[in-house]
């Protein structure tokens, strides 16, 4: 009776006191985050496994708000943000990285990757890990890489088989210095912009095309204003899940731990769920209407050969040990 009550005052006061003095229990903290693509998209799938991982690990005491379709701006806008620290999280593709550091550039080369699991390696691997790290000078804090994926070449007027096909077409990129040049190489006439501006873009025929994985010309419903999708793989985008540096040296190392954990368990989860769906996306763009054209491997190898001396142009700006050092990577984990 009244010893149990005495002992529980006293478990009271001390846990109250823990809470005021230095170990404080965490706060309660909302964690935004915004991105380009639609809810429907992969990316957005990596996001709701993000979210479900924080809030239950945290039980509830994060939460995570998620915002869609570049609600909070494209992917500059929102990485200018984290700079700022007005906004906690998004995940660019690396193209627009590039704007802050050009050495990124190294992963849009054209015609990189050989397929995902080398992707996967080198930018899971120690390199991937310094390119993550040396975001913190950006103000950012890059928590894990995650895919995007193989972009694809649409638009609505010649099916496309060969870089001469490309000519003269007016094609929306990324904002990118090396993919305006891989484009200029191939003789179209490339316009960046904002994913956010590009449907009505291509529906008032301001451009006649752009480049994205499958799963995104089906699933923003390109489709409606686009007819031919040739399968040129000629980019692969990977996404970087990125949390504000300001506000992550805020936060207690506890919550760090959980997020960068949660980030990366979230991009393996993601990596997966856009690989599902890419295949699937091909089929549901014909069933949409549109002509998917697959290129020989001699029509495949012309794209390659057209832009081969693209690396070599970039080399001085993004630093030629940094091509070599990506280029070795990719090497090592080529041969099995
Ligand atoms: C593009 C990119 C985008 C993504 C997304 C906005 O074409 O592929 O879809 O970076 O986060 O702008």
């Amino acid at each position: 009776g009244k010893l149990m009550g005495v002992l529980l005052a006293g478990m009271v006061a001390v846990s109250l006191l823990a809470g005021c003095g230095g170990g404080a229990a965490p706060e309660k903290r909302t964690i935004k985050v915004g991105i380009g693509l639609n809810e429907q998209s992969p990316q957005y799938k990596g996001l709701e496994k993000f979210k479900e991982i924080v809030e239950r690990d945290s039980k509830g005491r994060i939460e995570v708000q998620l915002f869609a379709s570049s609600q909070l701006g494209d992917d500059t806008k929102m990485m200018t943000a984290l700079r700022a620290g007005t906004l906690e999280m998004t995940c660019p593709s690396t193209a627009p990285i590039s704007g802050l550091d050009k050495k990124w550039m190294v992963f849009d080369l054209p015609f990189l990757f050989p397929n995902e699991e080398v992707a996967d390696k080198v930018l899971d691997g120690p390199v991937g890990q310094k390119y993550l790290d040396s975001l913190s000078t950006q103000g950012i804090k890059g928590i894990a890489f995650w895919e995007n994926g193989y972009r694809q070449l649409t638009n609505s007027k010649v099916n496309v088989k060969t870089p001469a096909d490309v000519k003269g077409l007016k094609i929306r990129t990324m904002e990118n210095p090396v993919h305006l040049a891989t484009f200029r190489t191939l003789g179209a006439n490339p316009t960046p912009m904002p994913l956010g501006e590009l449907f009505t873009s291509m529906q008032q025929h301001i451009v006649d095309g752009q480049e994205n994985p499958l799963t995104t010309i089906y699933l923003q419903k390109y489709y409606e204003v686009q007819k031919y999708t040739s399968v040129t793989n000629h980019f692969y985008s990977p996404f970087v899940f990125m949390f504000s540096q300001k506000i992550w040296n805020t936060l207690p190392k506890e919550d760090q731990e959980l997020i960068a954990r949660a980030g990366k368990e979230a991009g393996i989860y993601q990596r997966k769920t856009n690989r599902e769906m890419m295949q699937e996306a091909s089929a549901s763009l014909e069933k949409a209407g549109m002509v998917v054209t697959r290129l020989t491997p001699e029509q495949a190898q012309a794209f390659v050969d057209a832009t081969k001396d693209i690396a070599g142009q970039f080399e001085a700006e993004i630093g030629k040990d940094n091509v070599q050092e990506v280029k070795a990577e990719i090497a090592k984990y080529s041969q099995k």
